[in-house]
């Protein structure tokens, strides 16, 4: 059995965990498209905060608390750019973290692509899973806000999601392509997970990558999502200020309808939802309750299993 997830950073990250536990109680191989519309480029590094988050935390490196960077993590040479005012202080660069970026902006800058350095990352980390970007080209999400465009990660951390939003733009998603591999993950899967990821800029941004949204939708494998919110609010992060700059309802049925059903155009063969969201109904789409809070690796390993039971995987 071949299992491809659509997921974002931690959340996704952690679901990820599930499903890699899922798999190897079944030798199940798994392939993971990885949101990268949250990348930065600063003081000359390229820097994948979704990429390194599902990394670090299959490979048990990530630091438990914060979801993102590493664990025993230093941040000498961030005091050491404030000393200088080189910021910008809202994004905190750990001294263990820059040695990823720096393996990778060495590697991108010698013309290695996204998904080669990712894997070449993950040779360390040994994730379990395969971890493909969504794309090899550089894409970013950026927020427009009223006195103009910002980067995705200072919207997020320097302004908490709190300033008036207008839209997100994924700037230079038009000219990219998925990342190789990711075409034949989709054609060879048995079924695809959506990850309870934030839908506006963690999913969208994976399917708005030319042909990526068609190899889902197109392929043979039943594709089946979880609500990434329980009980009208996000599990985690503020995905319901993303959803409210996109006006979708912040409820597991604003999100599955967002998806829609494959049966409609949309993406969804399947929903689950928490039972706190018991009796939500999706067009088209057949919703099942199960726990959706992934609290260890069993509960999302159930969660799996429940959604590839709905996807008749
Ligand atoms: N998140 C924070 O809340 N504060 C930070 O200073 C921060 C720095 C950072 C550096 C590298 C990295 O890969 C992730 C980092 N994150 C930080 C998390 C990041 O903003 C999120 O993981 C996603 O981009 C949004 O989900």
């Amino acid at each position: 059995m071949h299992l491809v997830v659509l997921a974002g950073g931690i959340g996704g990250a952690r679901f990820l965990l599930g499903v890699r536990s899922y798999a190897r109680e079944r030798g199940a191989e798994v392939t993971a498209i990885v949101n990268v519309g949250d990348d930065l480029s600063l003081h000359g590094l390229r820097i994948c905060p979704d990429l390194d988050s599902v990394m670090y935390t299959l490979g048990d490196g990530t630091d438990p608390d914060r979801g993102w960077g590493r664990r025993d993590e230093t941040w000498t040479v961030k005091a050491e750019l404030a000393a200088y005012g080189a910021g910008p202080e809202w994004f905190g660069l750990g001294d263990r973290d820059l040695a990823t970026h720096l393996v990778r902006s060495t590697m991108l800058g010698a013309g290695h692509r996204l998904s080669a350095v990712t894997e070449a990352l993950c040779a360390r980390w040994q994730p379990g899973v395969r971890l493909l970007p969504a794309t090899d080209d550089p894409v970013e999400t950026h927020v427009v806000v009223e006195e103009g465009t910002i980067h995705f990660q200072q919207w997020w951390l320097r302004h908490r999601a709190a300033l008036p939003t207008q839209r997100f733009v994924f700037v230079g998603v038009e000219q990219a392509k998925p990342a190789a591999g990711v075409l034949d993950a989709l054609a060879a899967a048995d079924a695809v997970l959506i990850a309870p990821s934030n839908p506006v800029v963690s999913i969208a941004p994976i399917l708005a990558v030319p042909g990526l949204r068609d190899a889902v939708t197109g392929g043979p494998a039943p594709v089946v999502g979880l609500s990434p919110i329980i009980g009208g609010a996000p599990v985690r992060g503020m995905a319901d200020r993303c959803l409210a700059a996109v006006g979708v309802p912040c409820t597991a049925a604003g999100v599955g309808d967002l998806y829609g059903a494959r049966s409609r155009g949309g993406l969804l063969d399947g929903w689950l939802v928490d039972p706190a969201d018991s009796g939500t109904a999706v067009a088209g789409v057949p919703v099942r309750e199960t726990p959706l809070w992934m609290t260890d690796e069993r509960a999302t390993a159930e969660m799996v299993r429940v959604a590839l039971e709905v996807a008749g995987a």
